[in-house]
Protein backbone atom coordinates (compact mmCIF):
# COMPACT_ATOMS: atom_id res chain seq x y z
CA UNK A 1 0.00 0.00 0.00
CA UNK A 2 2.81 2.30 0.46
CA UNK A 3 4.06 1.51 -3.15
CA UNK A 4 1.06 2.81 -5.15
CA UNK A 5 1.38 6.63 -4.29
CA UNK A 6 5.01 6.14 -5.31
CA UNK A 7 4.37 5.06 -8.66
CA UNK A 8 1.67 7.42 -8.96
CA UNK A 9 3.59 10.15 -7.96
CA UNK A 10 5.69 8.79 -10.67
CA UNK A 11 3.65 9.05 -13.41
CA UNK A 12 2.24 12.44 -12.63
CA UNK A 13 6.02 13.36 -12.57
CA UNK A 14 6.47 11.70 -15.93
CA UNK A 15 3.50 13.61 -17.17
CA UNK A 16 4.36 16.82 -16.24
CA UNK A 17 7.81 16.41 -18.01
CA UNK A 18 6.37 14.80 -21.09
CA UNK A 19 3.40 18.10 -21.02
CA UNK A 20 6.57 20.51 -20.46
CA UNK A 21 8.56 18.95 -23.74
CA UNK A 22 4.90 19.07 -25.55
CA UNK A 23 4.86 22.67 -24.59
CA UNK A 24 8.79 23.30 -25.74
CA UNK A 25 8.26 21.13 -28.28
CA UNK A 26 5.23 22.80 -29.84
CA UNK A 27 6.62 26.50 -29.27
CA UNK A 28 10.02 25.31 -30.87
CA UNK A 29 7.34 25.00 -34.25
CA UNK A 30 4.88 27.21 -33.81
CA UNK A 31 6.95 30.50 -33.21
CA UNK A 32 8.80 30.31 -36.20
CA UNK A 33 5.75 29.44 -38.03
CA UNK A 34 3.48 32.34 -36.92
CA UNK A 35 7.30 34.64 -37.65
CA UNK A 36 7.03 33.26 -40.84
CA UNK A 37 3.46 33.83 -41.66
CA UNK A 38 3.26 36.84 -39.93
CA UNK A 39 6.30 38.85 -41.25
CA UNK A 40 5.36 42.30 -41.46
CA UNK A 41 6.11 41.52 -46.19
CA UNK A 42 4.46 38.26 -46.14
CA UNK A 43 1.42 38.03 -48.09
CA UNK A 44 -0.07 35.97 -45.25
CA UNK A 45 0.67 39.32 -42.89
CA UNK A 46 -0.96 41.38 -45.56
CA UNK A 47 -3.88 40.26 -45.99
CA UNK A 48 -4.38 39.21 -42.20
CA UNK A 49 -3.96 43.02 -41.85
CA UNK A 50 -5.78 44.09 -44.99
CA UNK A 51 -8.56 41.85 -43.48
CA UNK A 52 -8.26 43.30 -40.26
CA UNK A 53 -8.55 46.49 -41.88
CA UNK A 54 -11.36 46.02 -44.36
CA UNK A 55 -13.40 44.56 -41.36
CA UNK A 56 -12.74 47.54 -39.30
CA UNK A 57 -14.02 49.45 -42.25
CA UNK A 58 -16.92 47.38 -42.34
CA UNK A 59 -17.96 47.82 -38.95
CA UNK A 60 -18.02 51.41 -38.93
CA UNK A 61 -19.50 51.81 -42.41
CA UNK A 62 -22.38 49.76 -40.64
CA UNK A 63 -22.25 52.00 -37.52
CA UNK A 64 -22.56 54.98 -39.33
CA UNK A 65 -25.57 53.45 -41.43
CA UNK A 66 -27.35 52.66 -38.10
CA UNK A 67 -26.80 55.80 -36.57
CA UNK A 68 -29.34 58.62 -36.98
CA UNK A 69 -28.16 61.47 -38.64
CA UNK A 70 -29.03 65.02 -36.39
CA UNK A 71 -27.53 67.66 -34.42
CA UNK A 72 -26.53 65.25 -31.64
CA UNK A 73 -24.74 62.94 -33.40
CA UNK A 74 -23.09 65.09 -36.02
CA UNK A 75 -19.50 65.10 -33.51
CA UNK A 76 -20.34 61.30 -33.32
CA UNK A 77 -20.09 60.84 -37.13
CA UNK A 78 -17.69 63.17 -37.76
CA UNK A 79 -15.44 60.78 -35.95
CA UNK A 80 -16.48 58.14 -36.83
CA UNK A 81 -15.94 59.48 -40.68
CA UNK A 82 -12.09 60.46 -39.56
CA UNK A 83 -11.71 56.95 -38.49
CA UNK A 84 -12.80 56.12 -41.77
CA UNK A 85 -10.34 58.11 -43.98
CA UNK A 86 -7.61 57.03 -41.55
CA UNK A 87 -8.24 53.15 -42.16
CA UNK A 88 -8.66 53.87 -46.17
CA UNK A 89 -5.15 55.69 -46.03
CA UNK A 90 -4.13 52.82 -44.22
CA UNK A 91 -5.40 50.55 -47.09
CA UNK A 92 -3.40 52.63 -49.61
CA UNK A 93 -0.30 52.76 -48.25
CA UNK A 94 2.02 50.18 -48.96
CA UNK A 95 3.13 47.98 -46.24
CA UNK A 96 6.65 47.02 -47.89
CA UNK A 97 9.07 48.96 -50.50
CA UNK A 98 8.38 47.40 -53.94
CA UNK A 99 6.23 44.74 -52.92
CA UNK A 100 3.94 43.28 -55.50
CA UNK A 101 6.23 43.65 -57.98
CA UNK A 102 5.98 46.59 -60.68
CA UNK A 103 3.26 45.39 -62.59
CA UNK A 104 3.76 46.10 -66.61
CA UNK A 105 1.85 48.57 -68.12
CA UNK A 106 1.08 51.00 -65.40
CA UNK A 107 4.17 52.76 -65.45
CA UNK A 108 1.89 55.37 -68.64
CA UNK A 109 4.40 58.17 -68.76
CA UNK A 110 2.50 60.98 -69.59
CA UNK A 111 2.86 61.40 -72.76
CA UNK A 112 0.52 63.80 -74.36
CA UNK A 113 -0.98 67.18 -72.74
CA UNK A 114 -3.34 65.24 -71.01
CA UNK A 115 -4.43 62.30 -69.61
CA UNK A 116 -7.54 60.83 -69.65
CA UNK A 117 -8.67 57.58 -67.83
CA UNK A 118 -11.62 54.83 -67.73
CA UNK A 119 -13.32 52.87 -65.26
CA UNK A 120 -16.31 51.12 -65.36
CA UNK A 121 -17.13 47.30 -64.80
CA UNK A 122 -15.99 44.48 -67.05
CA UNK A 123 -18.28 44.79 -70.68
CA UNK A 124 -19.88 48.15 -70.01
CA UNK A 125 -17.42 48.58 -73.56
CA UNK A 126 -14.38 50.21 -72.24
CA UNK A 127 -12.23 48.53 -75.03
CA UNK A 128 -14.48 49.33 -77.85
CA UNK A 129 -14.72 52.61 -76.87
CA UNK A 130 -10.91 53.08 -76.42
CA UNK A 131 -10.43 51.38 -79.97
CA UNK A 132 -13.07 53.36 -82.02
CA UNK A 133 -11.70 56.36 -80.38
CA UNK A 134 -7.99 55.58 -81.06
CA UNK A 135 -8.15 53.89 -83.99
CA UNK A 136 -5.73 51.08 -82.27
CA UNK A 137 -6.85 47.76 -82.23
CA UNK A 138 -7.22 45.24 -79.40
CA UNK A 139 -8.96 42.12 -79.25
CA UNK A 140 -12.17 43.13 -77.74
CA UNK A 141 -13.76 39.35 -76.95
CA UNK A 142 -11.28 38.35 -74.73
CA UNK A 143 -11.37 41.60 -73.06
CA UNK A 144 -13.42 40.61 -70.14
CA UNK A 145 -10.82 38.82 -68.64
CA UNK A 146 -7.84 39.96 -69.66
CA UNK A 147 -8.29 43.68 -67.94
CA UNK A 148 -4.99 43.71 -66.31
CA UNK A 149 -3.16 46.06 -68.58
CA UNK A 150 -3.58 49.95 -69.02
CA UNK A 151 -4.53 50.38 -72.97
CA UNK A 152 -3.00 53.52 -73.60
CA UNK A 153 -4.21 55.49 -76.79
CA UNK A 154 -3.19 58.99 -77.70
CA UNK A 155 -5.41 61.07 -79.73
CA UNK A 156 -5.03 64.61 -81.71
CA UNK A 157 -7.88 67.09 -80.65
CA UNK A 158 -7.87 70.71 -81.29
CA UNK A 159 -3.88 70.53 -81.63
CA UNK A 160 -3.85 69.00 -77.78
CA UNK A 161 -2.63 65.48 -77.70
CA UNK A 162 -4.75 63.50 -75.24
CA UNK A 163 -4.06 60.49 -73.42
CA UNK A 164 -6.42 57.89 -73.29
CA UNK A 165 -6.12 54.99 -70.79
CA UNK A 166 -8.15 52.40 -69.46
CA UNK A 167 -7.79 51.45 -65.57
CA UNK A 168 -9.15 48.01 -65.31
CA UNK A 169 -9.42 46.57 -62.29
CA UNK A 170 -10.16 49.44 -59.63
CA UNK A 171 -13.44 48.05 -59.19
CA UNK A 172 -12.76 43.73 -58.46
CA UNK A 173 -9.31 44.00 -57.34
CA UNK A 174 -8.29 47.50 -55.81
CA UNK A 175 -10.99 47.11 -52.71
CA UNK A 176 -9.10 43.99 -51.04
CA UNK A 177 -6.06 45.68 -51.68
CA UNK A 178 -4.61 43.84 -54.33
CA UNK A 179 -1.01 44.71 -55.50
CA UNK A 180 -2.10 45.90 -58.92
CA UNK A 181 -5.05 47.50 -57.64
CA UNK A 182 -2.66 50.06 -55.97
CA UNK A 183 -0.74 50.81 -59.19
CA UNK A 184 -3.96 51.29 -61.32
CA UNK A 185 -5.47 53.83 -58.37
CA UNK A 186 -2.24 55.88 -58.27
CA UNK A 187 -2.65 55.82 -62.76
CA UNK A 188 -6.32 57.03 -61.95
CA UNK A 189 -4.89 60.16 -59.40
CA UNK A 190 -2.68 61.33 -62.27
CA UNK A 191 -5.51 61.79 -64.77
CA UNK A 192 -6.74 65.41 -65.86
CA UNK A 193 -10.24 63.94 -66.10
CA UNK A 194 -11.85 60.36 -65.74
CA UNK A 195 -14.55 58.94 -67.32
CA UNK A 196 -16.78 56.68 -65.90
CA UNK A 197 -18.40 54.38 -67.66
CA UNK A 198 -21.69 52.72 -67.61
CA UNK A 199 -23.93 50.31 -68.89
CA UNK A 200 -27.57 51.86 -69.96
CA UNK A 201 -29.04 48.87 -69.42
CA UNK A 202 -26.98 47.96 -65.99
CA UNK A 203 -28.25 48.82 -62.62
CA UNK A 204 -27.60 52.38 -62.18
CA UNK A 205 -26.06 51.55 -58.44
CA UNK A 206 -22.75 50.22 -60.44
CA UNK A 207 -22.30 54.45 -60.47
CA UNK A 208 -22.37 54.78 -56.77
CA UNK A 209 -19.87 51.46 -56.09
CA UNK A 210 -17.09 53.44 -58.81
CA UNK A 211 -18.01 56.79 -57.22
CA UNK A 212 -17.49 55.25 -53.79
CA UNK A 213 -14.07 53.12 -55.26
CA UNK A 214 -12.68 57.00 -56.12
CA UNK A 215 -13.47 58.47 -53.31
CA UNK A 216 -11.83 55.93 -51.11
CA UNK A 217 -8.35 56.39 -53.29
CA UNK A 218 -8.48 60.08 -52.10
CA UNK A 219 -9.82 61.48 -55.65
CA UNK A 220 -12.78 63.64 -55.60
CA UNK A 221 -15.29 63.90 -58.23
CA UNK A 222 -16.32 67.18 -60.27
CA UNK A 223 -15.27 68.87 -57.12
CA UNK A 224 -13.56 72.09 -55.88
CA UNK A 225 -10.84 71.74 -53.36
CA UNK A 226 -12.64 72.92 -49.88
CA UNK A 227 -12.45 76.83 -49.62
CA UNK A 228 -11.40 76.73 -45.76
CA UNK A 229 -8.09 77.43 -43.76
CA UNK A 230 -6.80 75.18 -41.34
CA UNK A 231 -4.04 76.18 -38.98
CA UNK A 232 -2.58 74.42 -36.39
CA UNK A 233 -1.04 76.01 -33.81
CA UNK A 234 0.82 75.23 -30.09
CA UNK A 235 -2.13 76.58 -27.78
CA UNK A 236 -5.58 78.25 -27.26
CA UNK A 237 -7.53 75.46 -28.23
CA UNK A 238 -9.73 74.83 -31.21
CA UNK A 239 -10.91 78.26 -32.75
CA UNK A 240 -13.88 77.60 -35.19
CA UNK A 241 -14.82 80.77 -37.45
CA UNK A 242 -16.68 81.61 -40.38
CA UNK A 243 -18.08 83.84 -42.85
CA UNK A 244 -21.60 81.88 -43.58
CA UNK A 245 -23.89 79.74 -41.53
CA UNK A 246 -22.81 76.32 -40.93
CA UNK A 247 -25.52 73.09 -41.26
CA UNK A 248 -23.15 70.71 -41.66
CA UNK A 249 -19.98 71.78 -38.89
CA UNK A 250 -20.48 72.75 -35.37
CA UNK A 251 -17.20 73.17 -32.58
CA UNK A 252 -17.78 70.22 -31.30
CA UNK A 253 -17.86 67.63 -34.65
CA UNK A 254 -14.43 70.54 -35.82
CA UNK A 255 -13.05 69.15 -31.97
CA UNK A 256 -14.39 65.58 -32.64
CA UNK A 257 -12.47 65.04 -36.11
CA UNK A 258 -9.56 67.25 -34.53
CA UNK A 259 -8.99 64.92 -31.77
CA UNK A 260 -8.85 61.56 -34.06
CA UNK A 261 -6.07 62.98 -35.30
CA UNK A 262 -4.45 64.47 -32.41
CA UNK A 263 -4.81 67.80 -32.90
CA UNK A 264 -5.68 70.05 -30.04
CA UNK A 265 -4.79 73.41 -31.13
CA UNK A 266 -5.54 74.89 -34.57
CA UNK A 267 -7.55 77.83 -36.36
CA UNK A 268 -10.39 76.65 -38.12
CA UNK A 269 -11.82 79.00 -40.93
CA UNK A 270 -14.94 77.76 -43.35
CA UNK A 271 -15.46 80.49 -45.81
CA UNK A 272 -18.56 78.09 -47.22
CA UNK A 273 -21.15 75.41 -45.82
CA UNK A 274 -18.36 73.02 -45.41
CA UNK A 275 -18.75 69.31 -44.31
CA UNK A 276 -17.22 66.94 -42.10
CA UNK A 277 -15.62 65.20 -44.99
CA UNK A 278 -14.65 68.40 -46.42
CA UNK A 279 -12.65 69.04 -43.19
CA UNK A 280 -11.33 65.95 -43.08
CA UNK A 281 -9.93 65.86 -46.73
CA UNK A 282 -8.57 69.03 -45.31
CA UNK A 283 -6.39 67.55 -42.45
CA UNK A 284 -6.01 64.50 -44.27
CA UNK A 285 -4.23 66.37 -47.24
CA UNK A 286 -3.36 64.58 -50.72
CA UNK A 287 -6.64 64.84 -52.06
CA UNK A 288 -6.85 64.83 -55.77
CA UNK A 289 -10.14 67.11 -57.48
CA UNK A 290 -10.71 65.48 -61.14
CA UNK A 291 -13.10 66.36 -63.30
CA UNK A 292 -15.77 63.31 -64.30
CA UNK A 293 -17.59 62.48 -66.92
CA UNK A 294 -20.30 59.87 -66.83
CA UNK A 295 -20.33 58.14 -70.10
CA UNK A 296 -23.28 55.92 -70.51
CA UNK A 297 -22.69 53.44 -73.29
CA UNK A 298 -24.96 50.91 -75.50
CA UNK A 299 -27.78 53.70 -75.61
CA UNK A 300 -28.81 51.73 -78.83
CA UNK A 301 -30.14 49.23 -76.35
CA UNK A 302 -32.68 51.73 -74.23
CA UNK A 303 -35.61 53.96 -75.14
CA UNK A 304 -35.61 57.31 -76.55
CA UNK A 305 -38.31 58.47 -73.20
CA UNK A 306 -34.83 56.76 -71.10
CA UNK A 307 -32.08 58.61 -73.75
CA UNK A 308 -34.30 62.24 -72.71
CA UNK A 309 -33.39 61.26 -68.81
CA UNK A 310 -30.36 60.35 -69.37
CA UNK A 311 -28.94 63.56 -71.39
CA UNK A 312 -30.21 65.70 -69.00
CA UNK A 313 -28.24 64.43 -65.81
CA UNK A 314 -25.55 66.94 -65.19
CA UNK A 315 -21.91 65.32 -66.17
CA UNK A 316 -23.74 62.72 -68.05
CA UNK A 317 -23.02 61.97 -71.95
CA UNK A 318 -24.44 59.46 -73.50
CA UNK A 319 -23.25 57.12 -76.35
CA UNK A 320 -23.28 53.62 -78.08
CA UNK A 321 -19.29 53.07 -78.22
CA UNK A 322 -19.94 49.89 -80.90
CA UNK A 323 -22.32 52.13 -83.48
CA UNK A 324 -20.39 55.33 -82.93
CA UNK A 325 -22.94 57.48 -81.72
CA UNK A 326 -22.48 60.32 -80.33
CA UNK A 327 -18.75 60.23 -80.18
CA UNK A 328 -17.69 63.51 -80.87
CA UNK A 329 -19.93 64.75 -78.53
CA UNK A 330 -17.98 63.06 -76.19
CA UNK A 331 -14.66 64.43 -77.52
CA UNK A 332 -16.31 67.98 -76.71
CA UNK A 333 -17.78 67.38 -73.31
CA UNK A 334 -13.86 65.78 -72.46
CA UNK A 335 -12.19 68.96 -74.06
CA UNK A 336 -14.96 70.99 -72.01
CA UNK A 337 -13.97 68.95 -68.50
CA UNK A 338 -10.30 69.33 -69.16
CA UNK A 339 -10.26 72.98 -69.74
CA UNK A 340 -6.74 73.13 -71.51
CA UNK A 341 -5.86 76.51 -72.39
CA UNK A 342 -3.89 76.28 -76.50
CA UNK A 343 -0.98 79.09 -76.65
CA UNK A 344 -0.07 79.97 -80.51
CA UNK A 345 3.55 81.09 -80.27
CA UNK A 346 4.52 83.55 -82.66
CA UNK A 347 7.88 84.14 -83.74
CA UNK A 348 9.44 87.89 -84.32
CA UNK A 349 8.38 89.32 -87.86
CA UNK A 350 5.96 85.77 -88.88
CA UNK A 351 2.78 84.90 -88.59
CA UNK A 352 1.64 83.00 -85.31
CA UNK A 353 1.98 78.82 -85.53
CA UNK A 354 -1.78 77.81 -85.34
CA UNK A 355 -0.99 74.25 -86.12
CA UNK A 356 1.58 73.42 -83.07
CA UNK A 357 -0.25 75.17 -80.07
CA UNK A 358 1.24 74.76 -76.40
CA UNK A 359 -0.81 73.29 -73.90
CA UNK A 360 -1.31 74.53 -70.79
CA UNK A 361 -3.65 73.37 -68.11
CA UNK A 362 -6.25 75.65 -67.06
CA UNK A 363 -4.23 75.45 -63.66
CA UNK A 364 -0.91 76.92 -64.87
CA UNK A 365 -1.12 78.68 -67.60
CA UNK A 366 1.30 81.61 -66.65
CA UNK A 367 4.06 83.51 -68.85
CA UNK A 368 6.29 81.51 -66.89
CA UNK A 369 4.23 78.14 -67.41
CA UNK A 370 4.30 79.15 -70.83
CA UNK A 371 8.00 79.66 -71.30
CA UNK A 372 9.27 76.63 -69.55
CA UNK A 373 6.90 74.56 -72.05
CA UNK A 374 9.14 76.16 -74.73
CA UNK A 375 12.51 75.57 -73.42
CA UNK A 376 13.87 74.82 -69.54
CA UNK A 377 16.42 77.67 -69.83
CA UNK A 378 13.64 80.13 -71.32
CA UNK A 379 12.18 81.92 -68.22
CA UNK A 380 16.22 82.79 -67.53
CA UNK A 381 16.31 85.09 -71.01
CA UNK A 382 12.74 86.16 -70.51
CA UNK A 383 12.80 90.31 -71.42
CA UNK A 384 8.95 90.73 -71.50
CA UNK A 385 6.10 89.75 -73.59
CA UNK A 386 3.93 90.27 -76.21
CA UNK A 387 0.18 88.80 -75.80
CA UNK A 388 -2.70 89.22 -78.19
CA UNK A 389 -6.32 87.46 -77.53
CA UNK A 390 -8.56 87.23 -74.37
CA UNK A 391 -6.25 88.01 -71.89
CA UNK A 392 -4.52 90.84 -73.46
CA UNK A 393 -6.20 94.26 -73.09
CA UNK A 394 -4.40 95.76 -76.27
CA UNK A 395 -3.31 94.46 -79.35
CA UNK A 396 -1.15 93.13 -78.14
CA UNK A 397 -0.14 93.63 -74.42
CA UNK A 398 2.95 93.82 -73.00
CA UNK A 399 2.98 91.58 -69.74
CA UNK A 400 5.12 90.04 -67.27
CA UNK A 401 5.82 86.03 -66.76
CA UNK A 402 3.10 86.29 -63.99
CA UNK A 403 0.87 87.20 -66.47
CA UNK A 404 -2.17 84.78 -67.09
CA UNK A 405 -2.99 83.28 -70.35
CA UNK A 406 -6.24 82.39 -71.90
CA UNK A 407 -7.16 79.92 -74.32
CA UNK A 408 -6.28 80.82 -78.01
CA UNK A 409 -4.02 83.73 -76.96
CA UNK A 410 -0.91 84.50 -79.26
CA UNK A 411 2.18 85.05 -77.44
CA UNK A 412 5.52 86.37 -78.43
CA UNK A 413 8.48 86.21 -76.57
CA UNK A 414 10.90 89.21 -76.16
CA UNK A 415 14.33 87.70 -74.74
CA UNK A 416 17.24 89.89 -73.25
CA UNK A 417 19.97 90.33 -75.60
N1 LIG B 1 -25.28 47.07 -77.91
C1 LIG B 1 -24.08 47.56 -77.72
N2 LIG B 1 -23.07 46.74 -77.38
C2 LIG B 1 -21.85 47.27 -77.18
C3 LIG B 1 -21.62 48.66 -77.32
N3 LIG B 1 -20.32 48.90 -77.03
C4 LIG B 1 -19.77 47.71 -76.74
N4 LIG B 1 -20.67 46.72 -76.83
C5 LIG B 1 -20.49 45.30 -76.60
O1 LIG B 1 -20.28 45.03 -75.22
C6 LIG B 1 -19.39 43.95 -75.04
C7 LIG B 1 -18.29 44.33 -74.09
O2 LIG B 1 -17.52 45.36 -74.66
P1 LIG B 1 -16.01 45.62 -74.24
O3 LIG B 1 -15.54 46.82 -75.00
O4 LIG B 1 -15.21 44.40 -74.34
O5 LIG B 1 -16.22 45.99 -72.70
P2 LIG B 1 -15.09 46.26 -71.56
O6 LIG B 1 -14.97 45.00 -70.80
O7 LIG B 1 -15.68 47.36 -70.73
O8 LIG B 1 -13.83 46.69 -72.25
C8 LIG B 1 -18.87 43.59 -76.44
O9 LIG B 1 -19.57 42.45 -76.88
C9 LIG B 1 -19.21 44.80 -77.26
O10 LIG B 1 -19.44 44.46 -78.62
C10 LIG B 1 -22.72 49.50 -77.70
O11 LIG B 1 -22.60 50.72 -77.85
N5 LIG B 1 -23.90 48.90 -77.87
C1 LIG C 1 -10.22 82.81 -33.41
O1 LIG C 1 -9.81 83.13 -34.71
C2 LIG C 1 -10.19 84.44 -35.12
C3 LIG C 1 -9.82 84.58 -36.58
O2 LIG C 1 -8.60 83.97 -36.89
C4 LIG C 1 -9.51 85.45 -34.23
O3 LIG C 1 -9.92 86.75 -34.62
C5 LIG C 1 -9.92 85.18 -32.80
O4 LIG C 1 -9.24 86.05 -31.95
C6 LIG C 1 -9.62 83.75 -32.41
N1 LIG C 1 -10.13 83.48 -31.10
C7 LIG C 1 -9.45 82.83 -30.18
C8 LIG C 1 -10.13 82.59 -28.90
O5 LIG C 1 -8.31 82.40 -30.39
C1 LIG D 1 -13.47 81.20 -51.17
O1 LIG D 1 -14.56 81.92 -50.68
C2 LIG D 1 -14.40 83.32 -50.71
C3 LIG D 1 -15.57 83.96 -50.01
O2 LIG D 1 -16.78 83.38 -50.40
C4 LIG D 1 -14.28 83.78 -52.16
O3 LIG D 1 -14.07 85.16 -52.25
C5 LIG D 1 -13.08 83.06 -52.79
O4 LIG D 1 -13.00 83.38 -54.17
C6 LIG D 1 -13.23 81.56 -52.64
N1 LIG D 1 -12.01 80.92 -53.09
C7 LIG D 1 -12.02 79.87 -53.89
C8 LIG D 1 -10.70 79.32 -54.26
O5 LIG D 1 -13.04 79.39 -54.32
Amino acid sequence: SKKKPKIKQQRRKTLKTHWRKLLILSAVFTVPLFALLFRRNSPAFKSATMATVMQKIKDIEDEMAKTQKNKATAHHLGLLKAKLAKLRRELLTPTSKGGGGAGEGFDVTKSGDARVGLVGFPSVGKSTLLNKLTGTFSEVASYEFTTLTCIPGVIMYRGAKIQLLDLPGIIEGAKDGKGRGRQVISTARTCNCILIVLDAIKPITHKRLIEKELEGFGIRLNKEPPNMTFRKKEKGGINLTSTVTNTHLDLDTVKAICSEYRIHNADVHLRYDATADDLIDVIEGSRVYTPCIYVVNKIDQITMEELEILDKLPHYCPISAHLEWNLDGLLEKIWEYLSLTRIYTKPKGMNPDYEDPVILSSKRRTVEDFCDRIHKDMVKQFKYALVWGSSAKHKPQRVGKEHELEDEDVVQIIKKV
